[in-house]
């Protein structure tokens, strides 16, 4: 296998980077970004470096759910612009190197749909088993509320049809019922538009829902992991590069069904939960421990298969596979507020208000995300280190305007503030003190630092495509591990701890290796002892290491 493979596999060695169009720019100062406020950003995403656009849900939309309340799967809300801007967003990206994926949201519609308007109101309507209808209120242990609260379950009557109607999110997203051939017709006919607008695949909802039968009366005849192979077929045939990157919030040992049988035929990629959260686990601990166990308890993937990896996203930071007294200490660390809390799993909050700005321990937390096996997913505003805001509701917190500038706006819109459709941070994150426009200035910023970060991470195939393991050191801050591939290695050390510490990191295999060279900004060049790397790493310190080989010749 050599680089000129990694093109084929694309997906495993870029940075995925997560938008919602809404809150990025809004270019014709009505308050509400807009596509054509995307087109104009898309050289600055080419130039921070990231090869993947995932477009949160932009189409048409009453908007109970931030647009995962879809009522129209073939359009773009028309707040937000028009089919042919998105084309153009994708043909402009795809200009300069970038592909473009979208959120595909069918698990349910928005009870607004007309699907839904059509399948209540008449029993005859073949739409009515498009969705999942039961005469009396089943009662199914298994069948719980995502959004504890004030759903009152997840059957609700309906009083135009007279029945209860299945929703395992809010009362206004009933379930689609994929059990229904036409449904999953109808399912391909979506995913098939897209790919014939241009894009390169799909982020996929709530996928363990999508694809869950209980609840649907008598006993369905599919296979749901069947029908997920069907999908993903389907998707290949129709766009050979384009790829499956789901939501599925498991234990890992659960999760591995969703890449399908050992030939990966499933999801492409799955985001990688477990390590997430024991991200936060060990960070709260200043004990690398957490993150070493839930590595080990990761599944080999298959050869096509990949995880997707991330810190955070626009939900709230679910720490719902930790135990409660784990929780219990990443609230007490990060959120003891209980308005910094939601649905008694999460936090809503970003990142580097949770480490009170702490650059080296944010730098450290991140150079951690793009080394761990997987492909990294970054979500808006990460790379200027943006705050949220607690005034807005629920997970709303961490999905404010992008901070372009600080002008009045943030460089976001023009419109007058009350316009906005959200406003966005003040206090400590306000735009006048995270923006891009003064980051760029500044060398030292964290935006020059992510550049460099992503542009290092794509050079280091290694990360994204080799075999990787843990290796064991005497220092419970430090996480250490390397990955080989192609005839390379590179190892990487994280310290979780805020005292500074010296370690040996003993090698196993490499007896013709001379040295190691930094691939971020420590000193160029560190010796071997034998098989012995000492390493010493300063507070929240971390190193990106390429060993090198008698006589070999290393990029750059
Ligand atoms: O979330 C689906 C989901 O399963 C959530 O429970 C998620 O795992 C949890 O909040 C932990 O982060 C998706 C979207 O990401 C969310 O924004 C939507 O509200 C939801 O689907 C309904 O479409």
């Amino acid at each position: 296998m050599s680089i000129a493979f990694t093109s084929d596999q694309w997906w495993k060695n870029g940075v995925v980077y997560c938008l919602d169009v809404q809150t990025f720019l809004d270019e014709d100062g009505d308050g509400v970004g807009d596509l054509v406020g995307l087109i104009h950003r898309i050289d600055y995403l080419a130039g921070i470096g990231v090869s993947t656009l995932w477009l949160m849900p932009f189409y048409p939309t009453p908007d109970q759910d931030d647009g995962y309340d879809v009522s129209d799967f073939y359009g773009v809300d028309p707040r937000l612009g028009t089919l042919g801007e998105f084309v153009e967003v994708v043909r402009t990206a795809r200009d300069r190197g970038m592909r473009v994926i979208v959120d595909l949201v069918v698990n349910h519609t928005s009870d607004q749909h007309p699907w839904f308007q059509a399948a209540r109101s008449d029993p005859n309507s073949p739409y009515r088993d498009w969705y999942v209808w039961a005469d009396e209120r089943p009662e199914d242990p298994d069948l719980t509320e995502t959004f504890p609260g004030d759903q009152g379950g997840v059957w609700s009557f309906d009083r135009k049809a007279r029945q209860y109607y299945l929703h395992r999110f809010y009362k206004h997203q009933p379930d689609l019922n994929i059990a229904n051939p036409a449904v999953r017709e109808e399912i391909a006919r979506i995913v098939g538009f897209w790919l014939q607008l241009g894009v390169s695949g799909f982020r996929v909802d709530a996928v363990p829902f999508l694809i869950e039968l209980n609840g649907i009366d008598g006993a369905p005849s599919i296979d749901p992991h069947r029908y997920l192979k069907d999908l993903r077929s389907f998707v290949e045939r129709r766009h050979g590069e384009a790829v499956l990157l789901g939501e599925v919030n498991l234990a890992p040992k659960d999760q591995r069904a969703f890449f399908g049988d050992e030939d990966g035929d499933e999801l492409n990629l799955v985001f990688n939960f477990s390590v997430m959260q024991r991200i936060y686990l060990a960070l709260a601990r200043q004990d690398a421990t957490p993150v070493e166990r839930a590595l080990a308890d990761l599944p080999g993937v298959p050869f096509d298969s990949q995880w997707a990896t991330f810190l955070r996203n626009h939900d709230e930071l679910t720490l719902d596979q930790l135990s409660d007294d784990e929780r219990q200490e990443i609230f007490e660390a990060f959120g003891p507020d209980p308005g910094m809390q939601l649905y008694g799993r999460g936090l809503r909050r970003r990142l580097p208000p949770m480490l009170d700005g702490d650059q080296q321990r944010i730098r450290m937390a991140y150079s951690l995300l793009f080394s761990l096996p997987g492909t990294p997913v970054l979500f808006y505003g990460e790379e200027i280190g943006m705050g949220e805001n607690l005034d807005l509701a629920d997970r709303l917190a961490v999905r404010t305007p992008m901070q372009w500038s600080d002008e009045p706006g943030a460089g976001f819109s023009t419109a007058e503030a009350k316009r906005f459709a959200r406003p966005v941070t003040e206090g400590e994150y306000r735009p006048l003190a995270v923006n891009v426009a003064a980051q760029r200035r500044d060398p030292g910023s964290l935006l020059n630092w992510f550049e460099r970060l992503i542009r290092r991470r794509r050079e280091t195939p290694e990360f994204g495509l080799g075999t990787w393991s843990v290796i064991a050191n005497d220092q419970p801050a430090v996480l250490a591990h390397r990955c080989d591939w192609d005839g390379s290695t590179v190892v990487a050390a994280h310290n979780f701890g805020a005292d500074p510490c010296r370690l040996d990191l003993v090698l196993d295999d490499l007896e013709d290796a001379v040295g190691a060279d930094d691939l971020l900004d420590g000193s160029p060049e560190h010796s071997l002892d034998g098989p012995r790397l000492p390493l010493t790493l300063e507070r929240y310190g971390y190193r990106w290491l390429r060993i090198r080989r008698d006589g070999q010749r290393l990029p750059p």
